[in-house]
């Protein structure tokens, strides 16, 4: 399917999606997102896929949501349409999902990252929630996961002030998993990605399932959802070979049964 805002493609089983509006520094026009939930769902849906790479350009990741577009906006167009509850696809999604951040991840662009389930950030990467410049707040989750990410002090720090954070910081605080050179960013985005799908998947499934409860539940009902999730894991094939292979000292073959 061609798309006009993203580049898409899989490289083995994982399936590539580049933000691409070089000229808005990939500024999340209403287009974009519908073209980025329309690359989920295929990749959702296509059993060869077992993890996504969600990267941008080497200047930016996405600098927000498209003001052009928000600025024609007034309070009932916003309403009844539910605006920015679509964003919320990629938040959704089962199967892994790694972004790949270089340059300026901003706004929504900050937001659509803390969607993913890993964050690489290349070393040139700038995180931020400039929206209280522009006389807003975060409106895709940012106040709600950038707190439960990085804790009150650092996201009242962004949130109220705009301050953008550099790779480093945003490394130091426990916004990004990763950082590496911007050369490197993609293939080693791609590599993480490929590792996750070469697993068992309903294990990997599970697996971010209950690391996901952990932001949703008391400790008591996370704990709760592990174990059953665990437990279940024991009826798989799959586990059963991963187990022998262990024992046999050999690579185990998984099937995703
Ligand atoms: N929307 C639309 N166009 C943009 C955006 C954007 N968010 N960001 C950059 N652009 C455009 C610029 O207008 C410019 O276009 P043109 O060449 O036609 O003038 C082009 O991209 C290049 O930008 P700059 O010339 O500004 O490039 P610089 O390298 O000088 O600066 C910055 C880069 C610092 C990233 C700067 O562009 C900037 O500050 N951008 C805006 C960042 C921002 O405020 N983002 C938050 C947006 S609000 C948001 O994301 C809310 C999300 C939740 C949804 C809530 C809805 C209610």
């Amino acid at each position: 399917m061609a798309y006009e805002t993203i580049l898409v493609e899989t490289r083995d089983a994982v399936g590539l999606i580049r933000l691409n509006r070089p000229k808005a520094l990939n500024a999340l026009s209403r287009q974009l997102i519908a073209d980025l939930n329309a690359a989920l769902d295929a990749f959702e849906a296509d059993d060869a896929i077992g993890a996504i790479v969600l990267t941008g350009s080497e200047k930016a990741f996405a600098a927000g949501a498209d003001i052009k577009e928000m600025q024609a906006l007034g309070y009932v167009d916003v309403f009844l349409d539910d605006f920015v509850a679509h964003w919320e696809r990629l938040s959704r999604v089962r199967k892994p999902v790694v972004a790949a951040v270089a340059g300026f991840a901003l706004g929504g662009g900050c937001e659509l990252a803390l969607m993913c389930d890993l964050v690489i950030a290349a070393d040139n990467a700038k995180f931020g929630q400039p929206e209280i410049t522009l006389g807003l707040i975060p409106g895709a989750g940012g106040s709600q996961r950038l707190a439960r990410s990085v804790g009150k002090a650092k996201t009242m720090d962004m949130v109220l002030t705009g301050r953008m954070v550099d790779a480093t910081e945003a490394e130091r605080i426990g916004l990004v998993s990763r950082v590496v050179p911007a050369a490197e960013l993609v293939e080693q985005a791609l590599a993480a990605a490929q590792k996750i799908a070469a697993l068992s998947r309903p294990s990997v499934l599970m697996a971010k399932e209950a690391v996901n409860r952990a932001f949703e539940s008391p400790l008591s009902e996370g704990i709760r959802t592990e174990r059953r999730l665990f437990h279940s894991l024991f009826a798989t094939e799959d586990a059963r070979e991963g187990m022998a292979a262990f024992l046999d000292k050999r690579p185990a073959a998984f099937r995703n049964r």
